[in-house]
């Protein structure tokens, strides 16, 4: 089947709506209270978080589809927190660069929301300007740079982007891990990373993070009135502020290495919402 969303007149909102009525039968949970995008190295945050009510192939939802890179997963799992609350976890993300246009890379954040998620939180595996990231640090995002020349809104919708990233939530990741650093991250079409002179103008410009997603998602969400979380897992250092080239099984293999660390960190930082 086409994706719905590939449709010219299509109404992305009323997508995402059918999609949370699904997720909403398929789980049998009416409502979720927050929402996590996990990406690379963070997916066994999902075993952590509590009891997984539900666990969704997300090629059953209307508007997914199938995920293209190894390493990410393509479920959407329904799981409820100890504290009684429930998450909604987005292990299907859809990127900019595989070319299904913004609104397929916006359809999970906007289905979060009409599954009635309050708080977003969107993770990533990203590449670090800072040299003291090296090995696997976790940060959080203060801000970000959208260095894609798109946007997921559509129409003369001018949204407010001041404190995008809650000021409230990282306080609160503070709370529980006072010594985690944060960055501006800047979104890079990719898929091919950066080249050193890409990544010293994202430096210069104010950059601290440089991946290939989150951005577009971040806007989608706060269109939606959603409160943000994002946080990073440096996998590698940027082009050129690591001396050795980057490859992608790297990338995996230092995700895997942090893997447990950050998920645990994560499932600590959702109890305190
Ligand atoms: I993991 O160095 C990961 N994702 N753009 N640059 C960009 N994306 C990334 C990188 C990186 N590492």
């Amino acid at each position: 089947m086409v994706n719905p969303l590939y449709e010219q007149n299509a109404n992305p909102f009323e997508i995402a709506q059918e999609a949370a009525d699904q997720i909403a039968k398929i789980s049998g949970i009416q409502s979720h209270d927050i929402a996590l995008t996990l990406g690379s190295g963070w997916a066994k945050a999902a075993d952590l978080l509590g009891e997984t009510v539900s666990d969704i192939p997300a090629s059953q939802i209307i508007g997914f589809s199938k995920p293209s890179v190894v390493g990410h997963v393509g479920t959407l799992r329904s799981v409820k927190l100890p504290n009684g609350k429930h998450a909604l976890v987005i292990g299907a993300r859809t990127h900019y660069y595989e070319n299904h246009g913004v609104r397929s890379v916006v359809h999970s954040v906007r289905t979060a929301a009409k599954t009635g998620a309050k708080i977003m939180i969107l993770t990533n595996g990203a590449g670090g300007i800072k040299r003291q990231w090296d090995g696997g640090a976790a940060v959080l995002i203060s801000d970000h740079i959208n260095l894609t020349a798109n946007s997921p809104l559509e129409g003369a919708n001018f949204v407010d982007l001041t404190d995008l990233y809650s000021k409230r939530l990282r306080d609160l990741a503070h709370e529980v891990d006072s010594s985690l650093d944060e960055g501006v991250y800047v979104q890079f079409r990719g898929p091919h990373y950066e080249t050193p002179a890409e990544v010293q103008m994202a430096k210069i410009l104010g950059g601290d993070i440089v991946g290939m997603s989150t951005a577009l998602e971040a806007i989608a969400a706060r269109e939606m009135g959603m409160e943000i979380l994002g946080m990073s897992l440096i996998t590698n250092l940027a082009a050129g502020i690591q001396s050795t080239p980057l490859n992608h099984a790297e990338v995996l293999e230092a995700g895997k290495n942090a893997e447990a660390r950050i998920s645990k960190l994560l499932a600590e930082i959702i109890k305190k919402f």
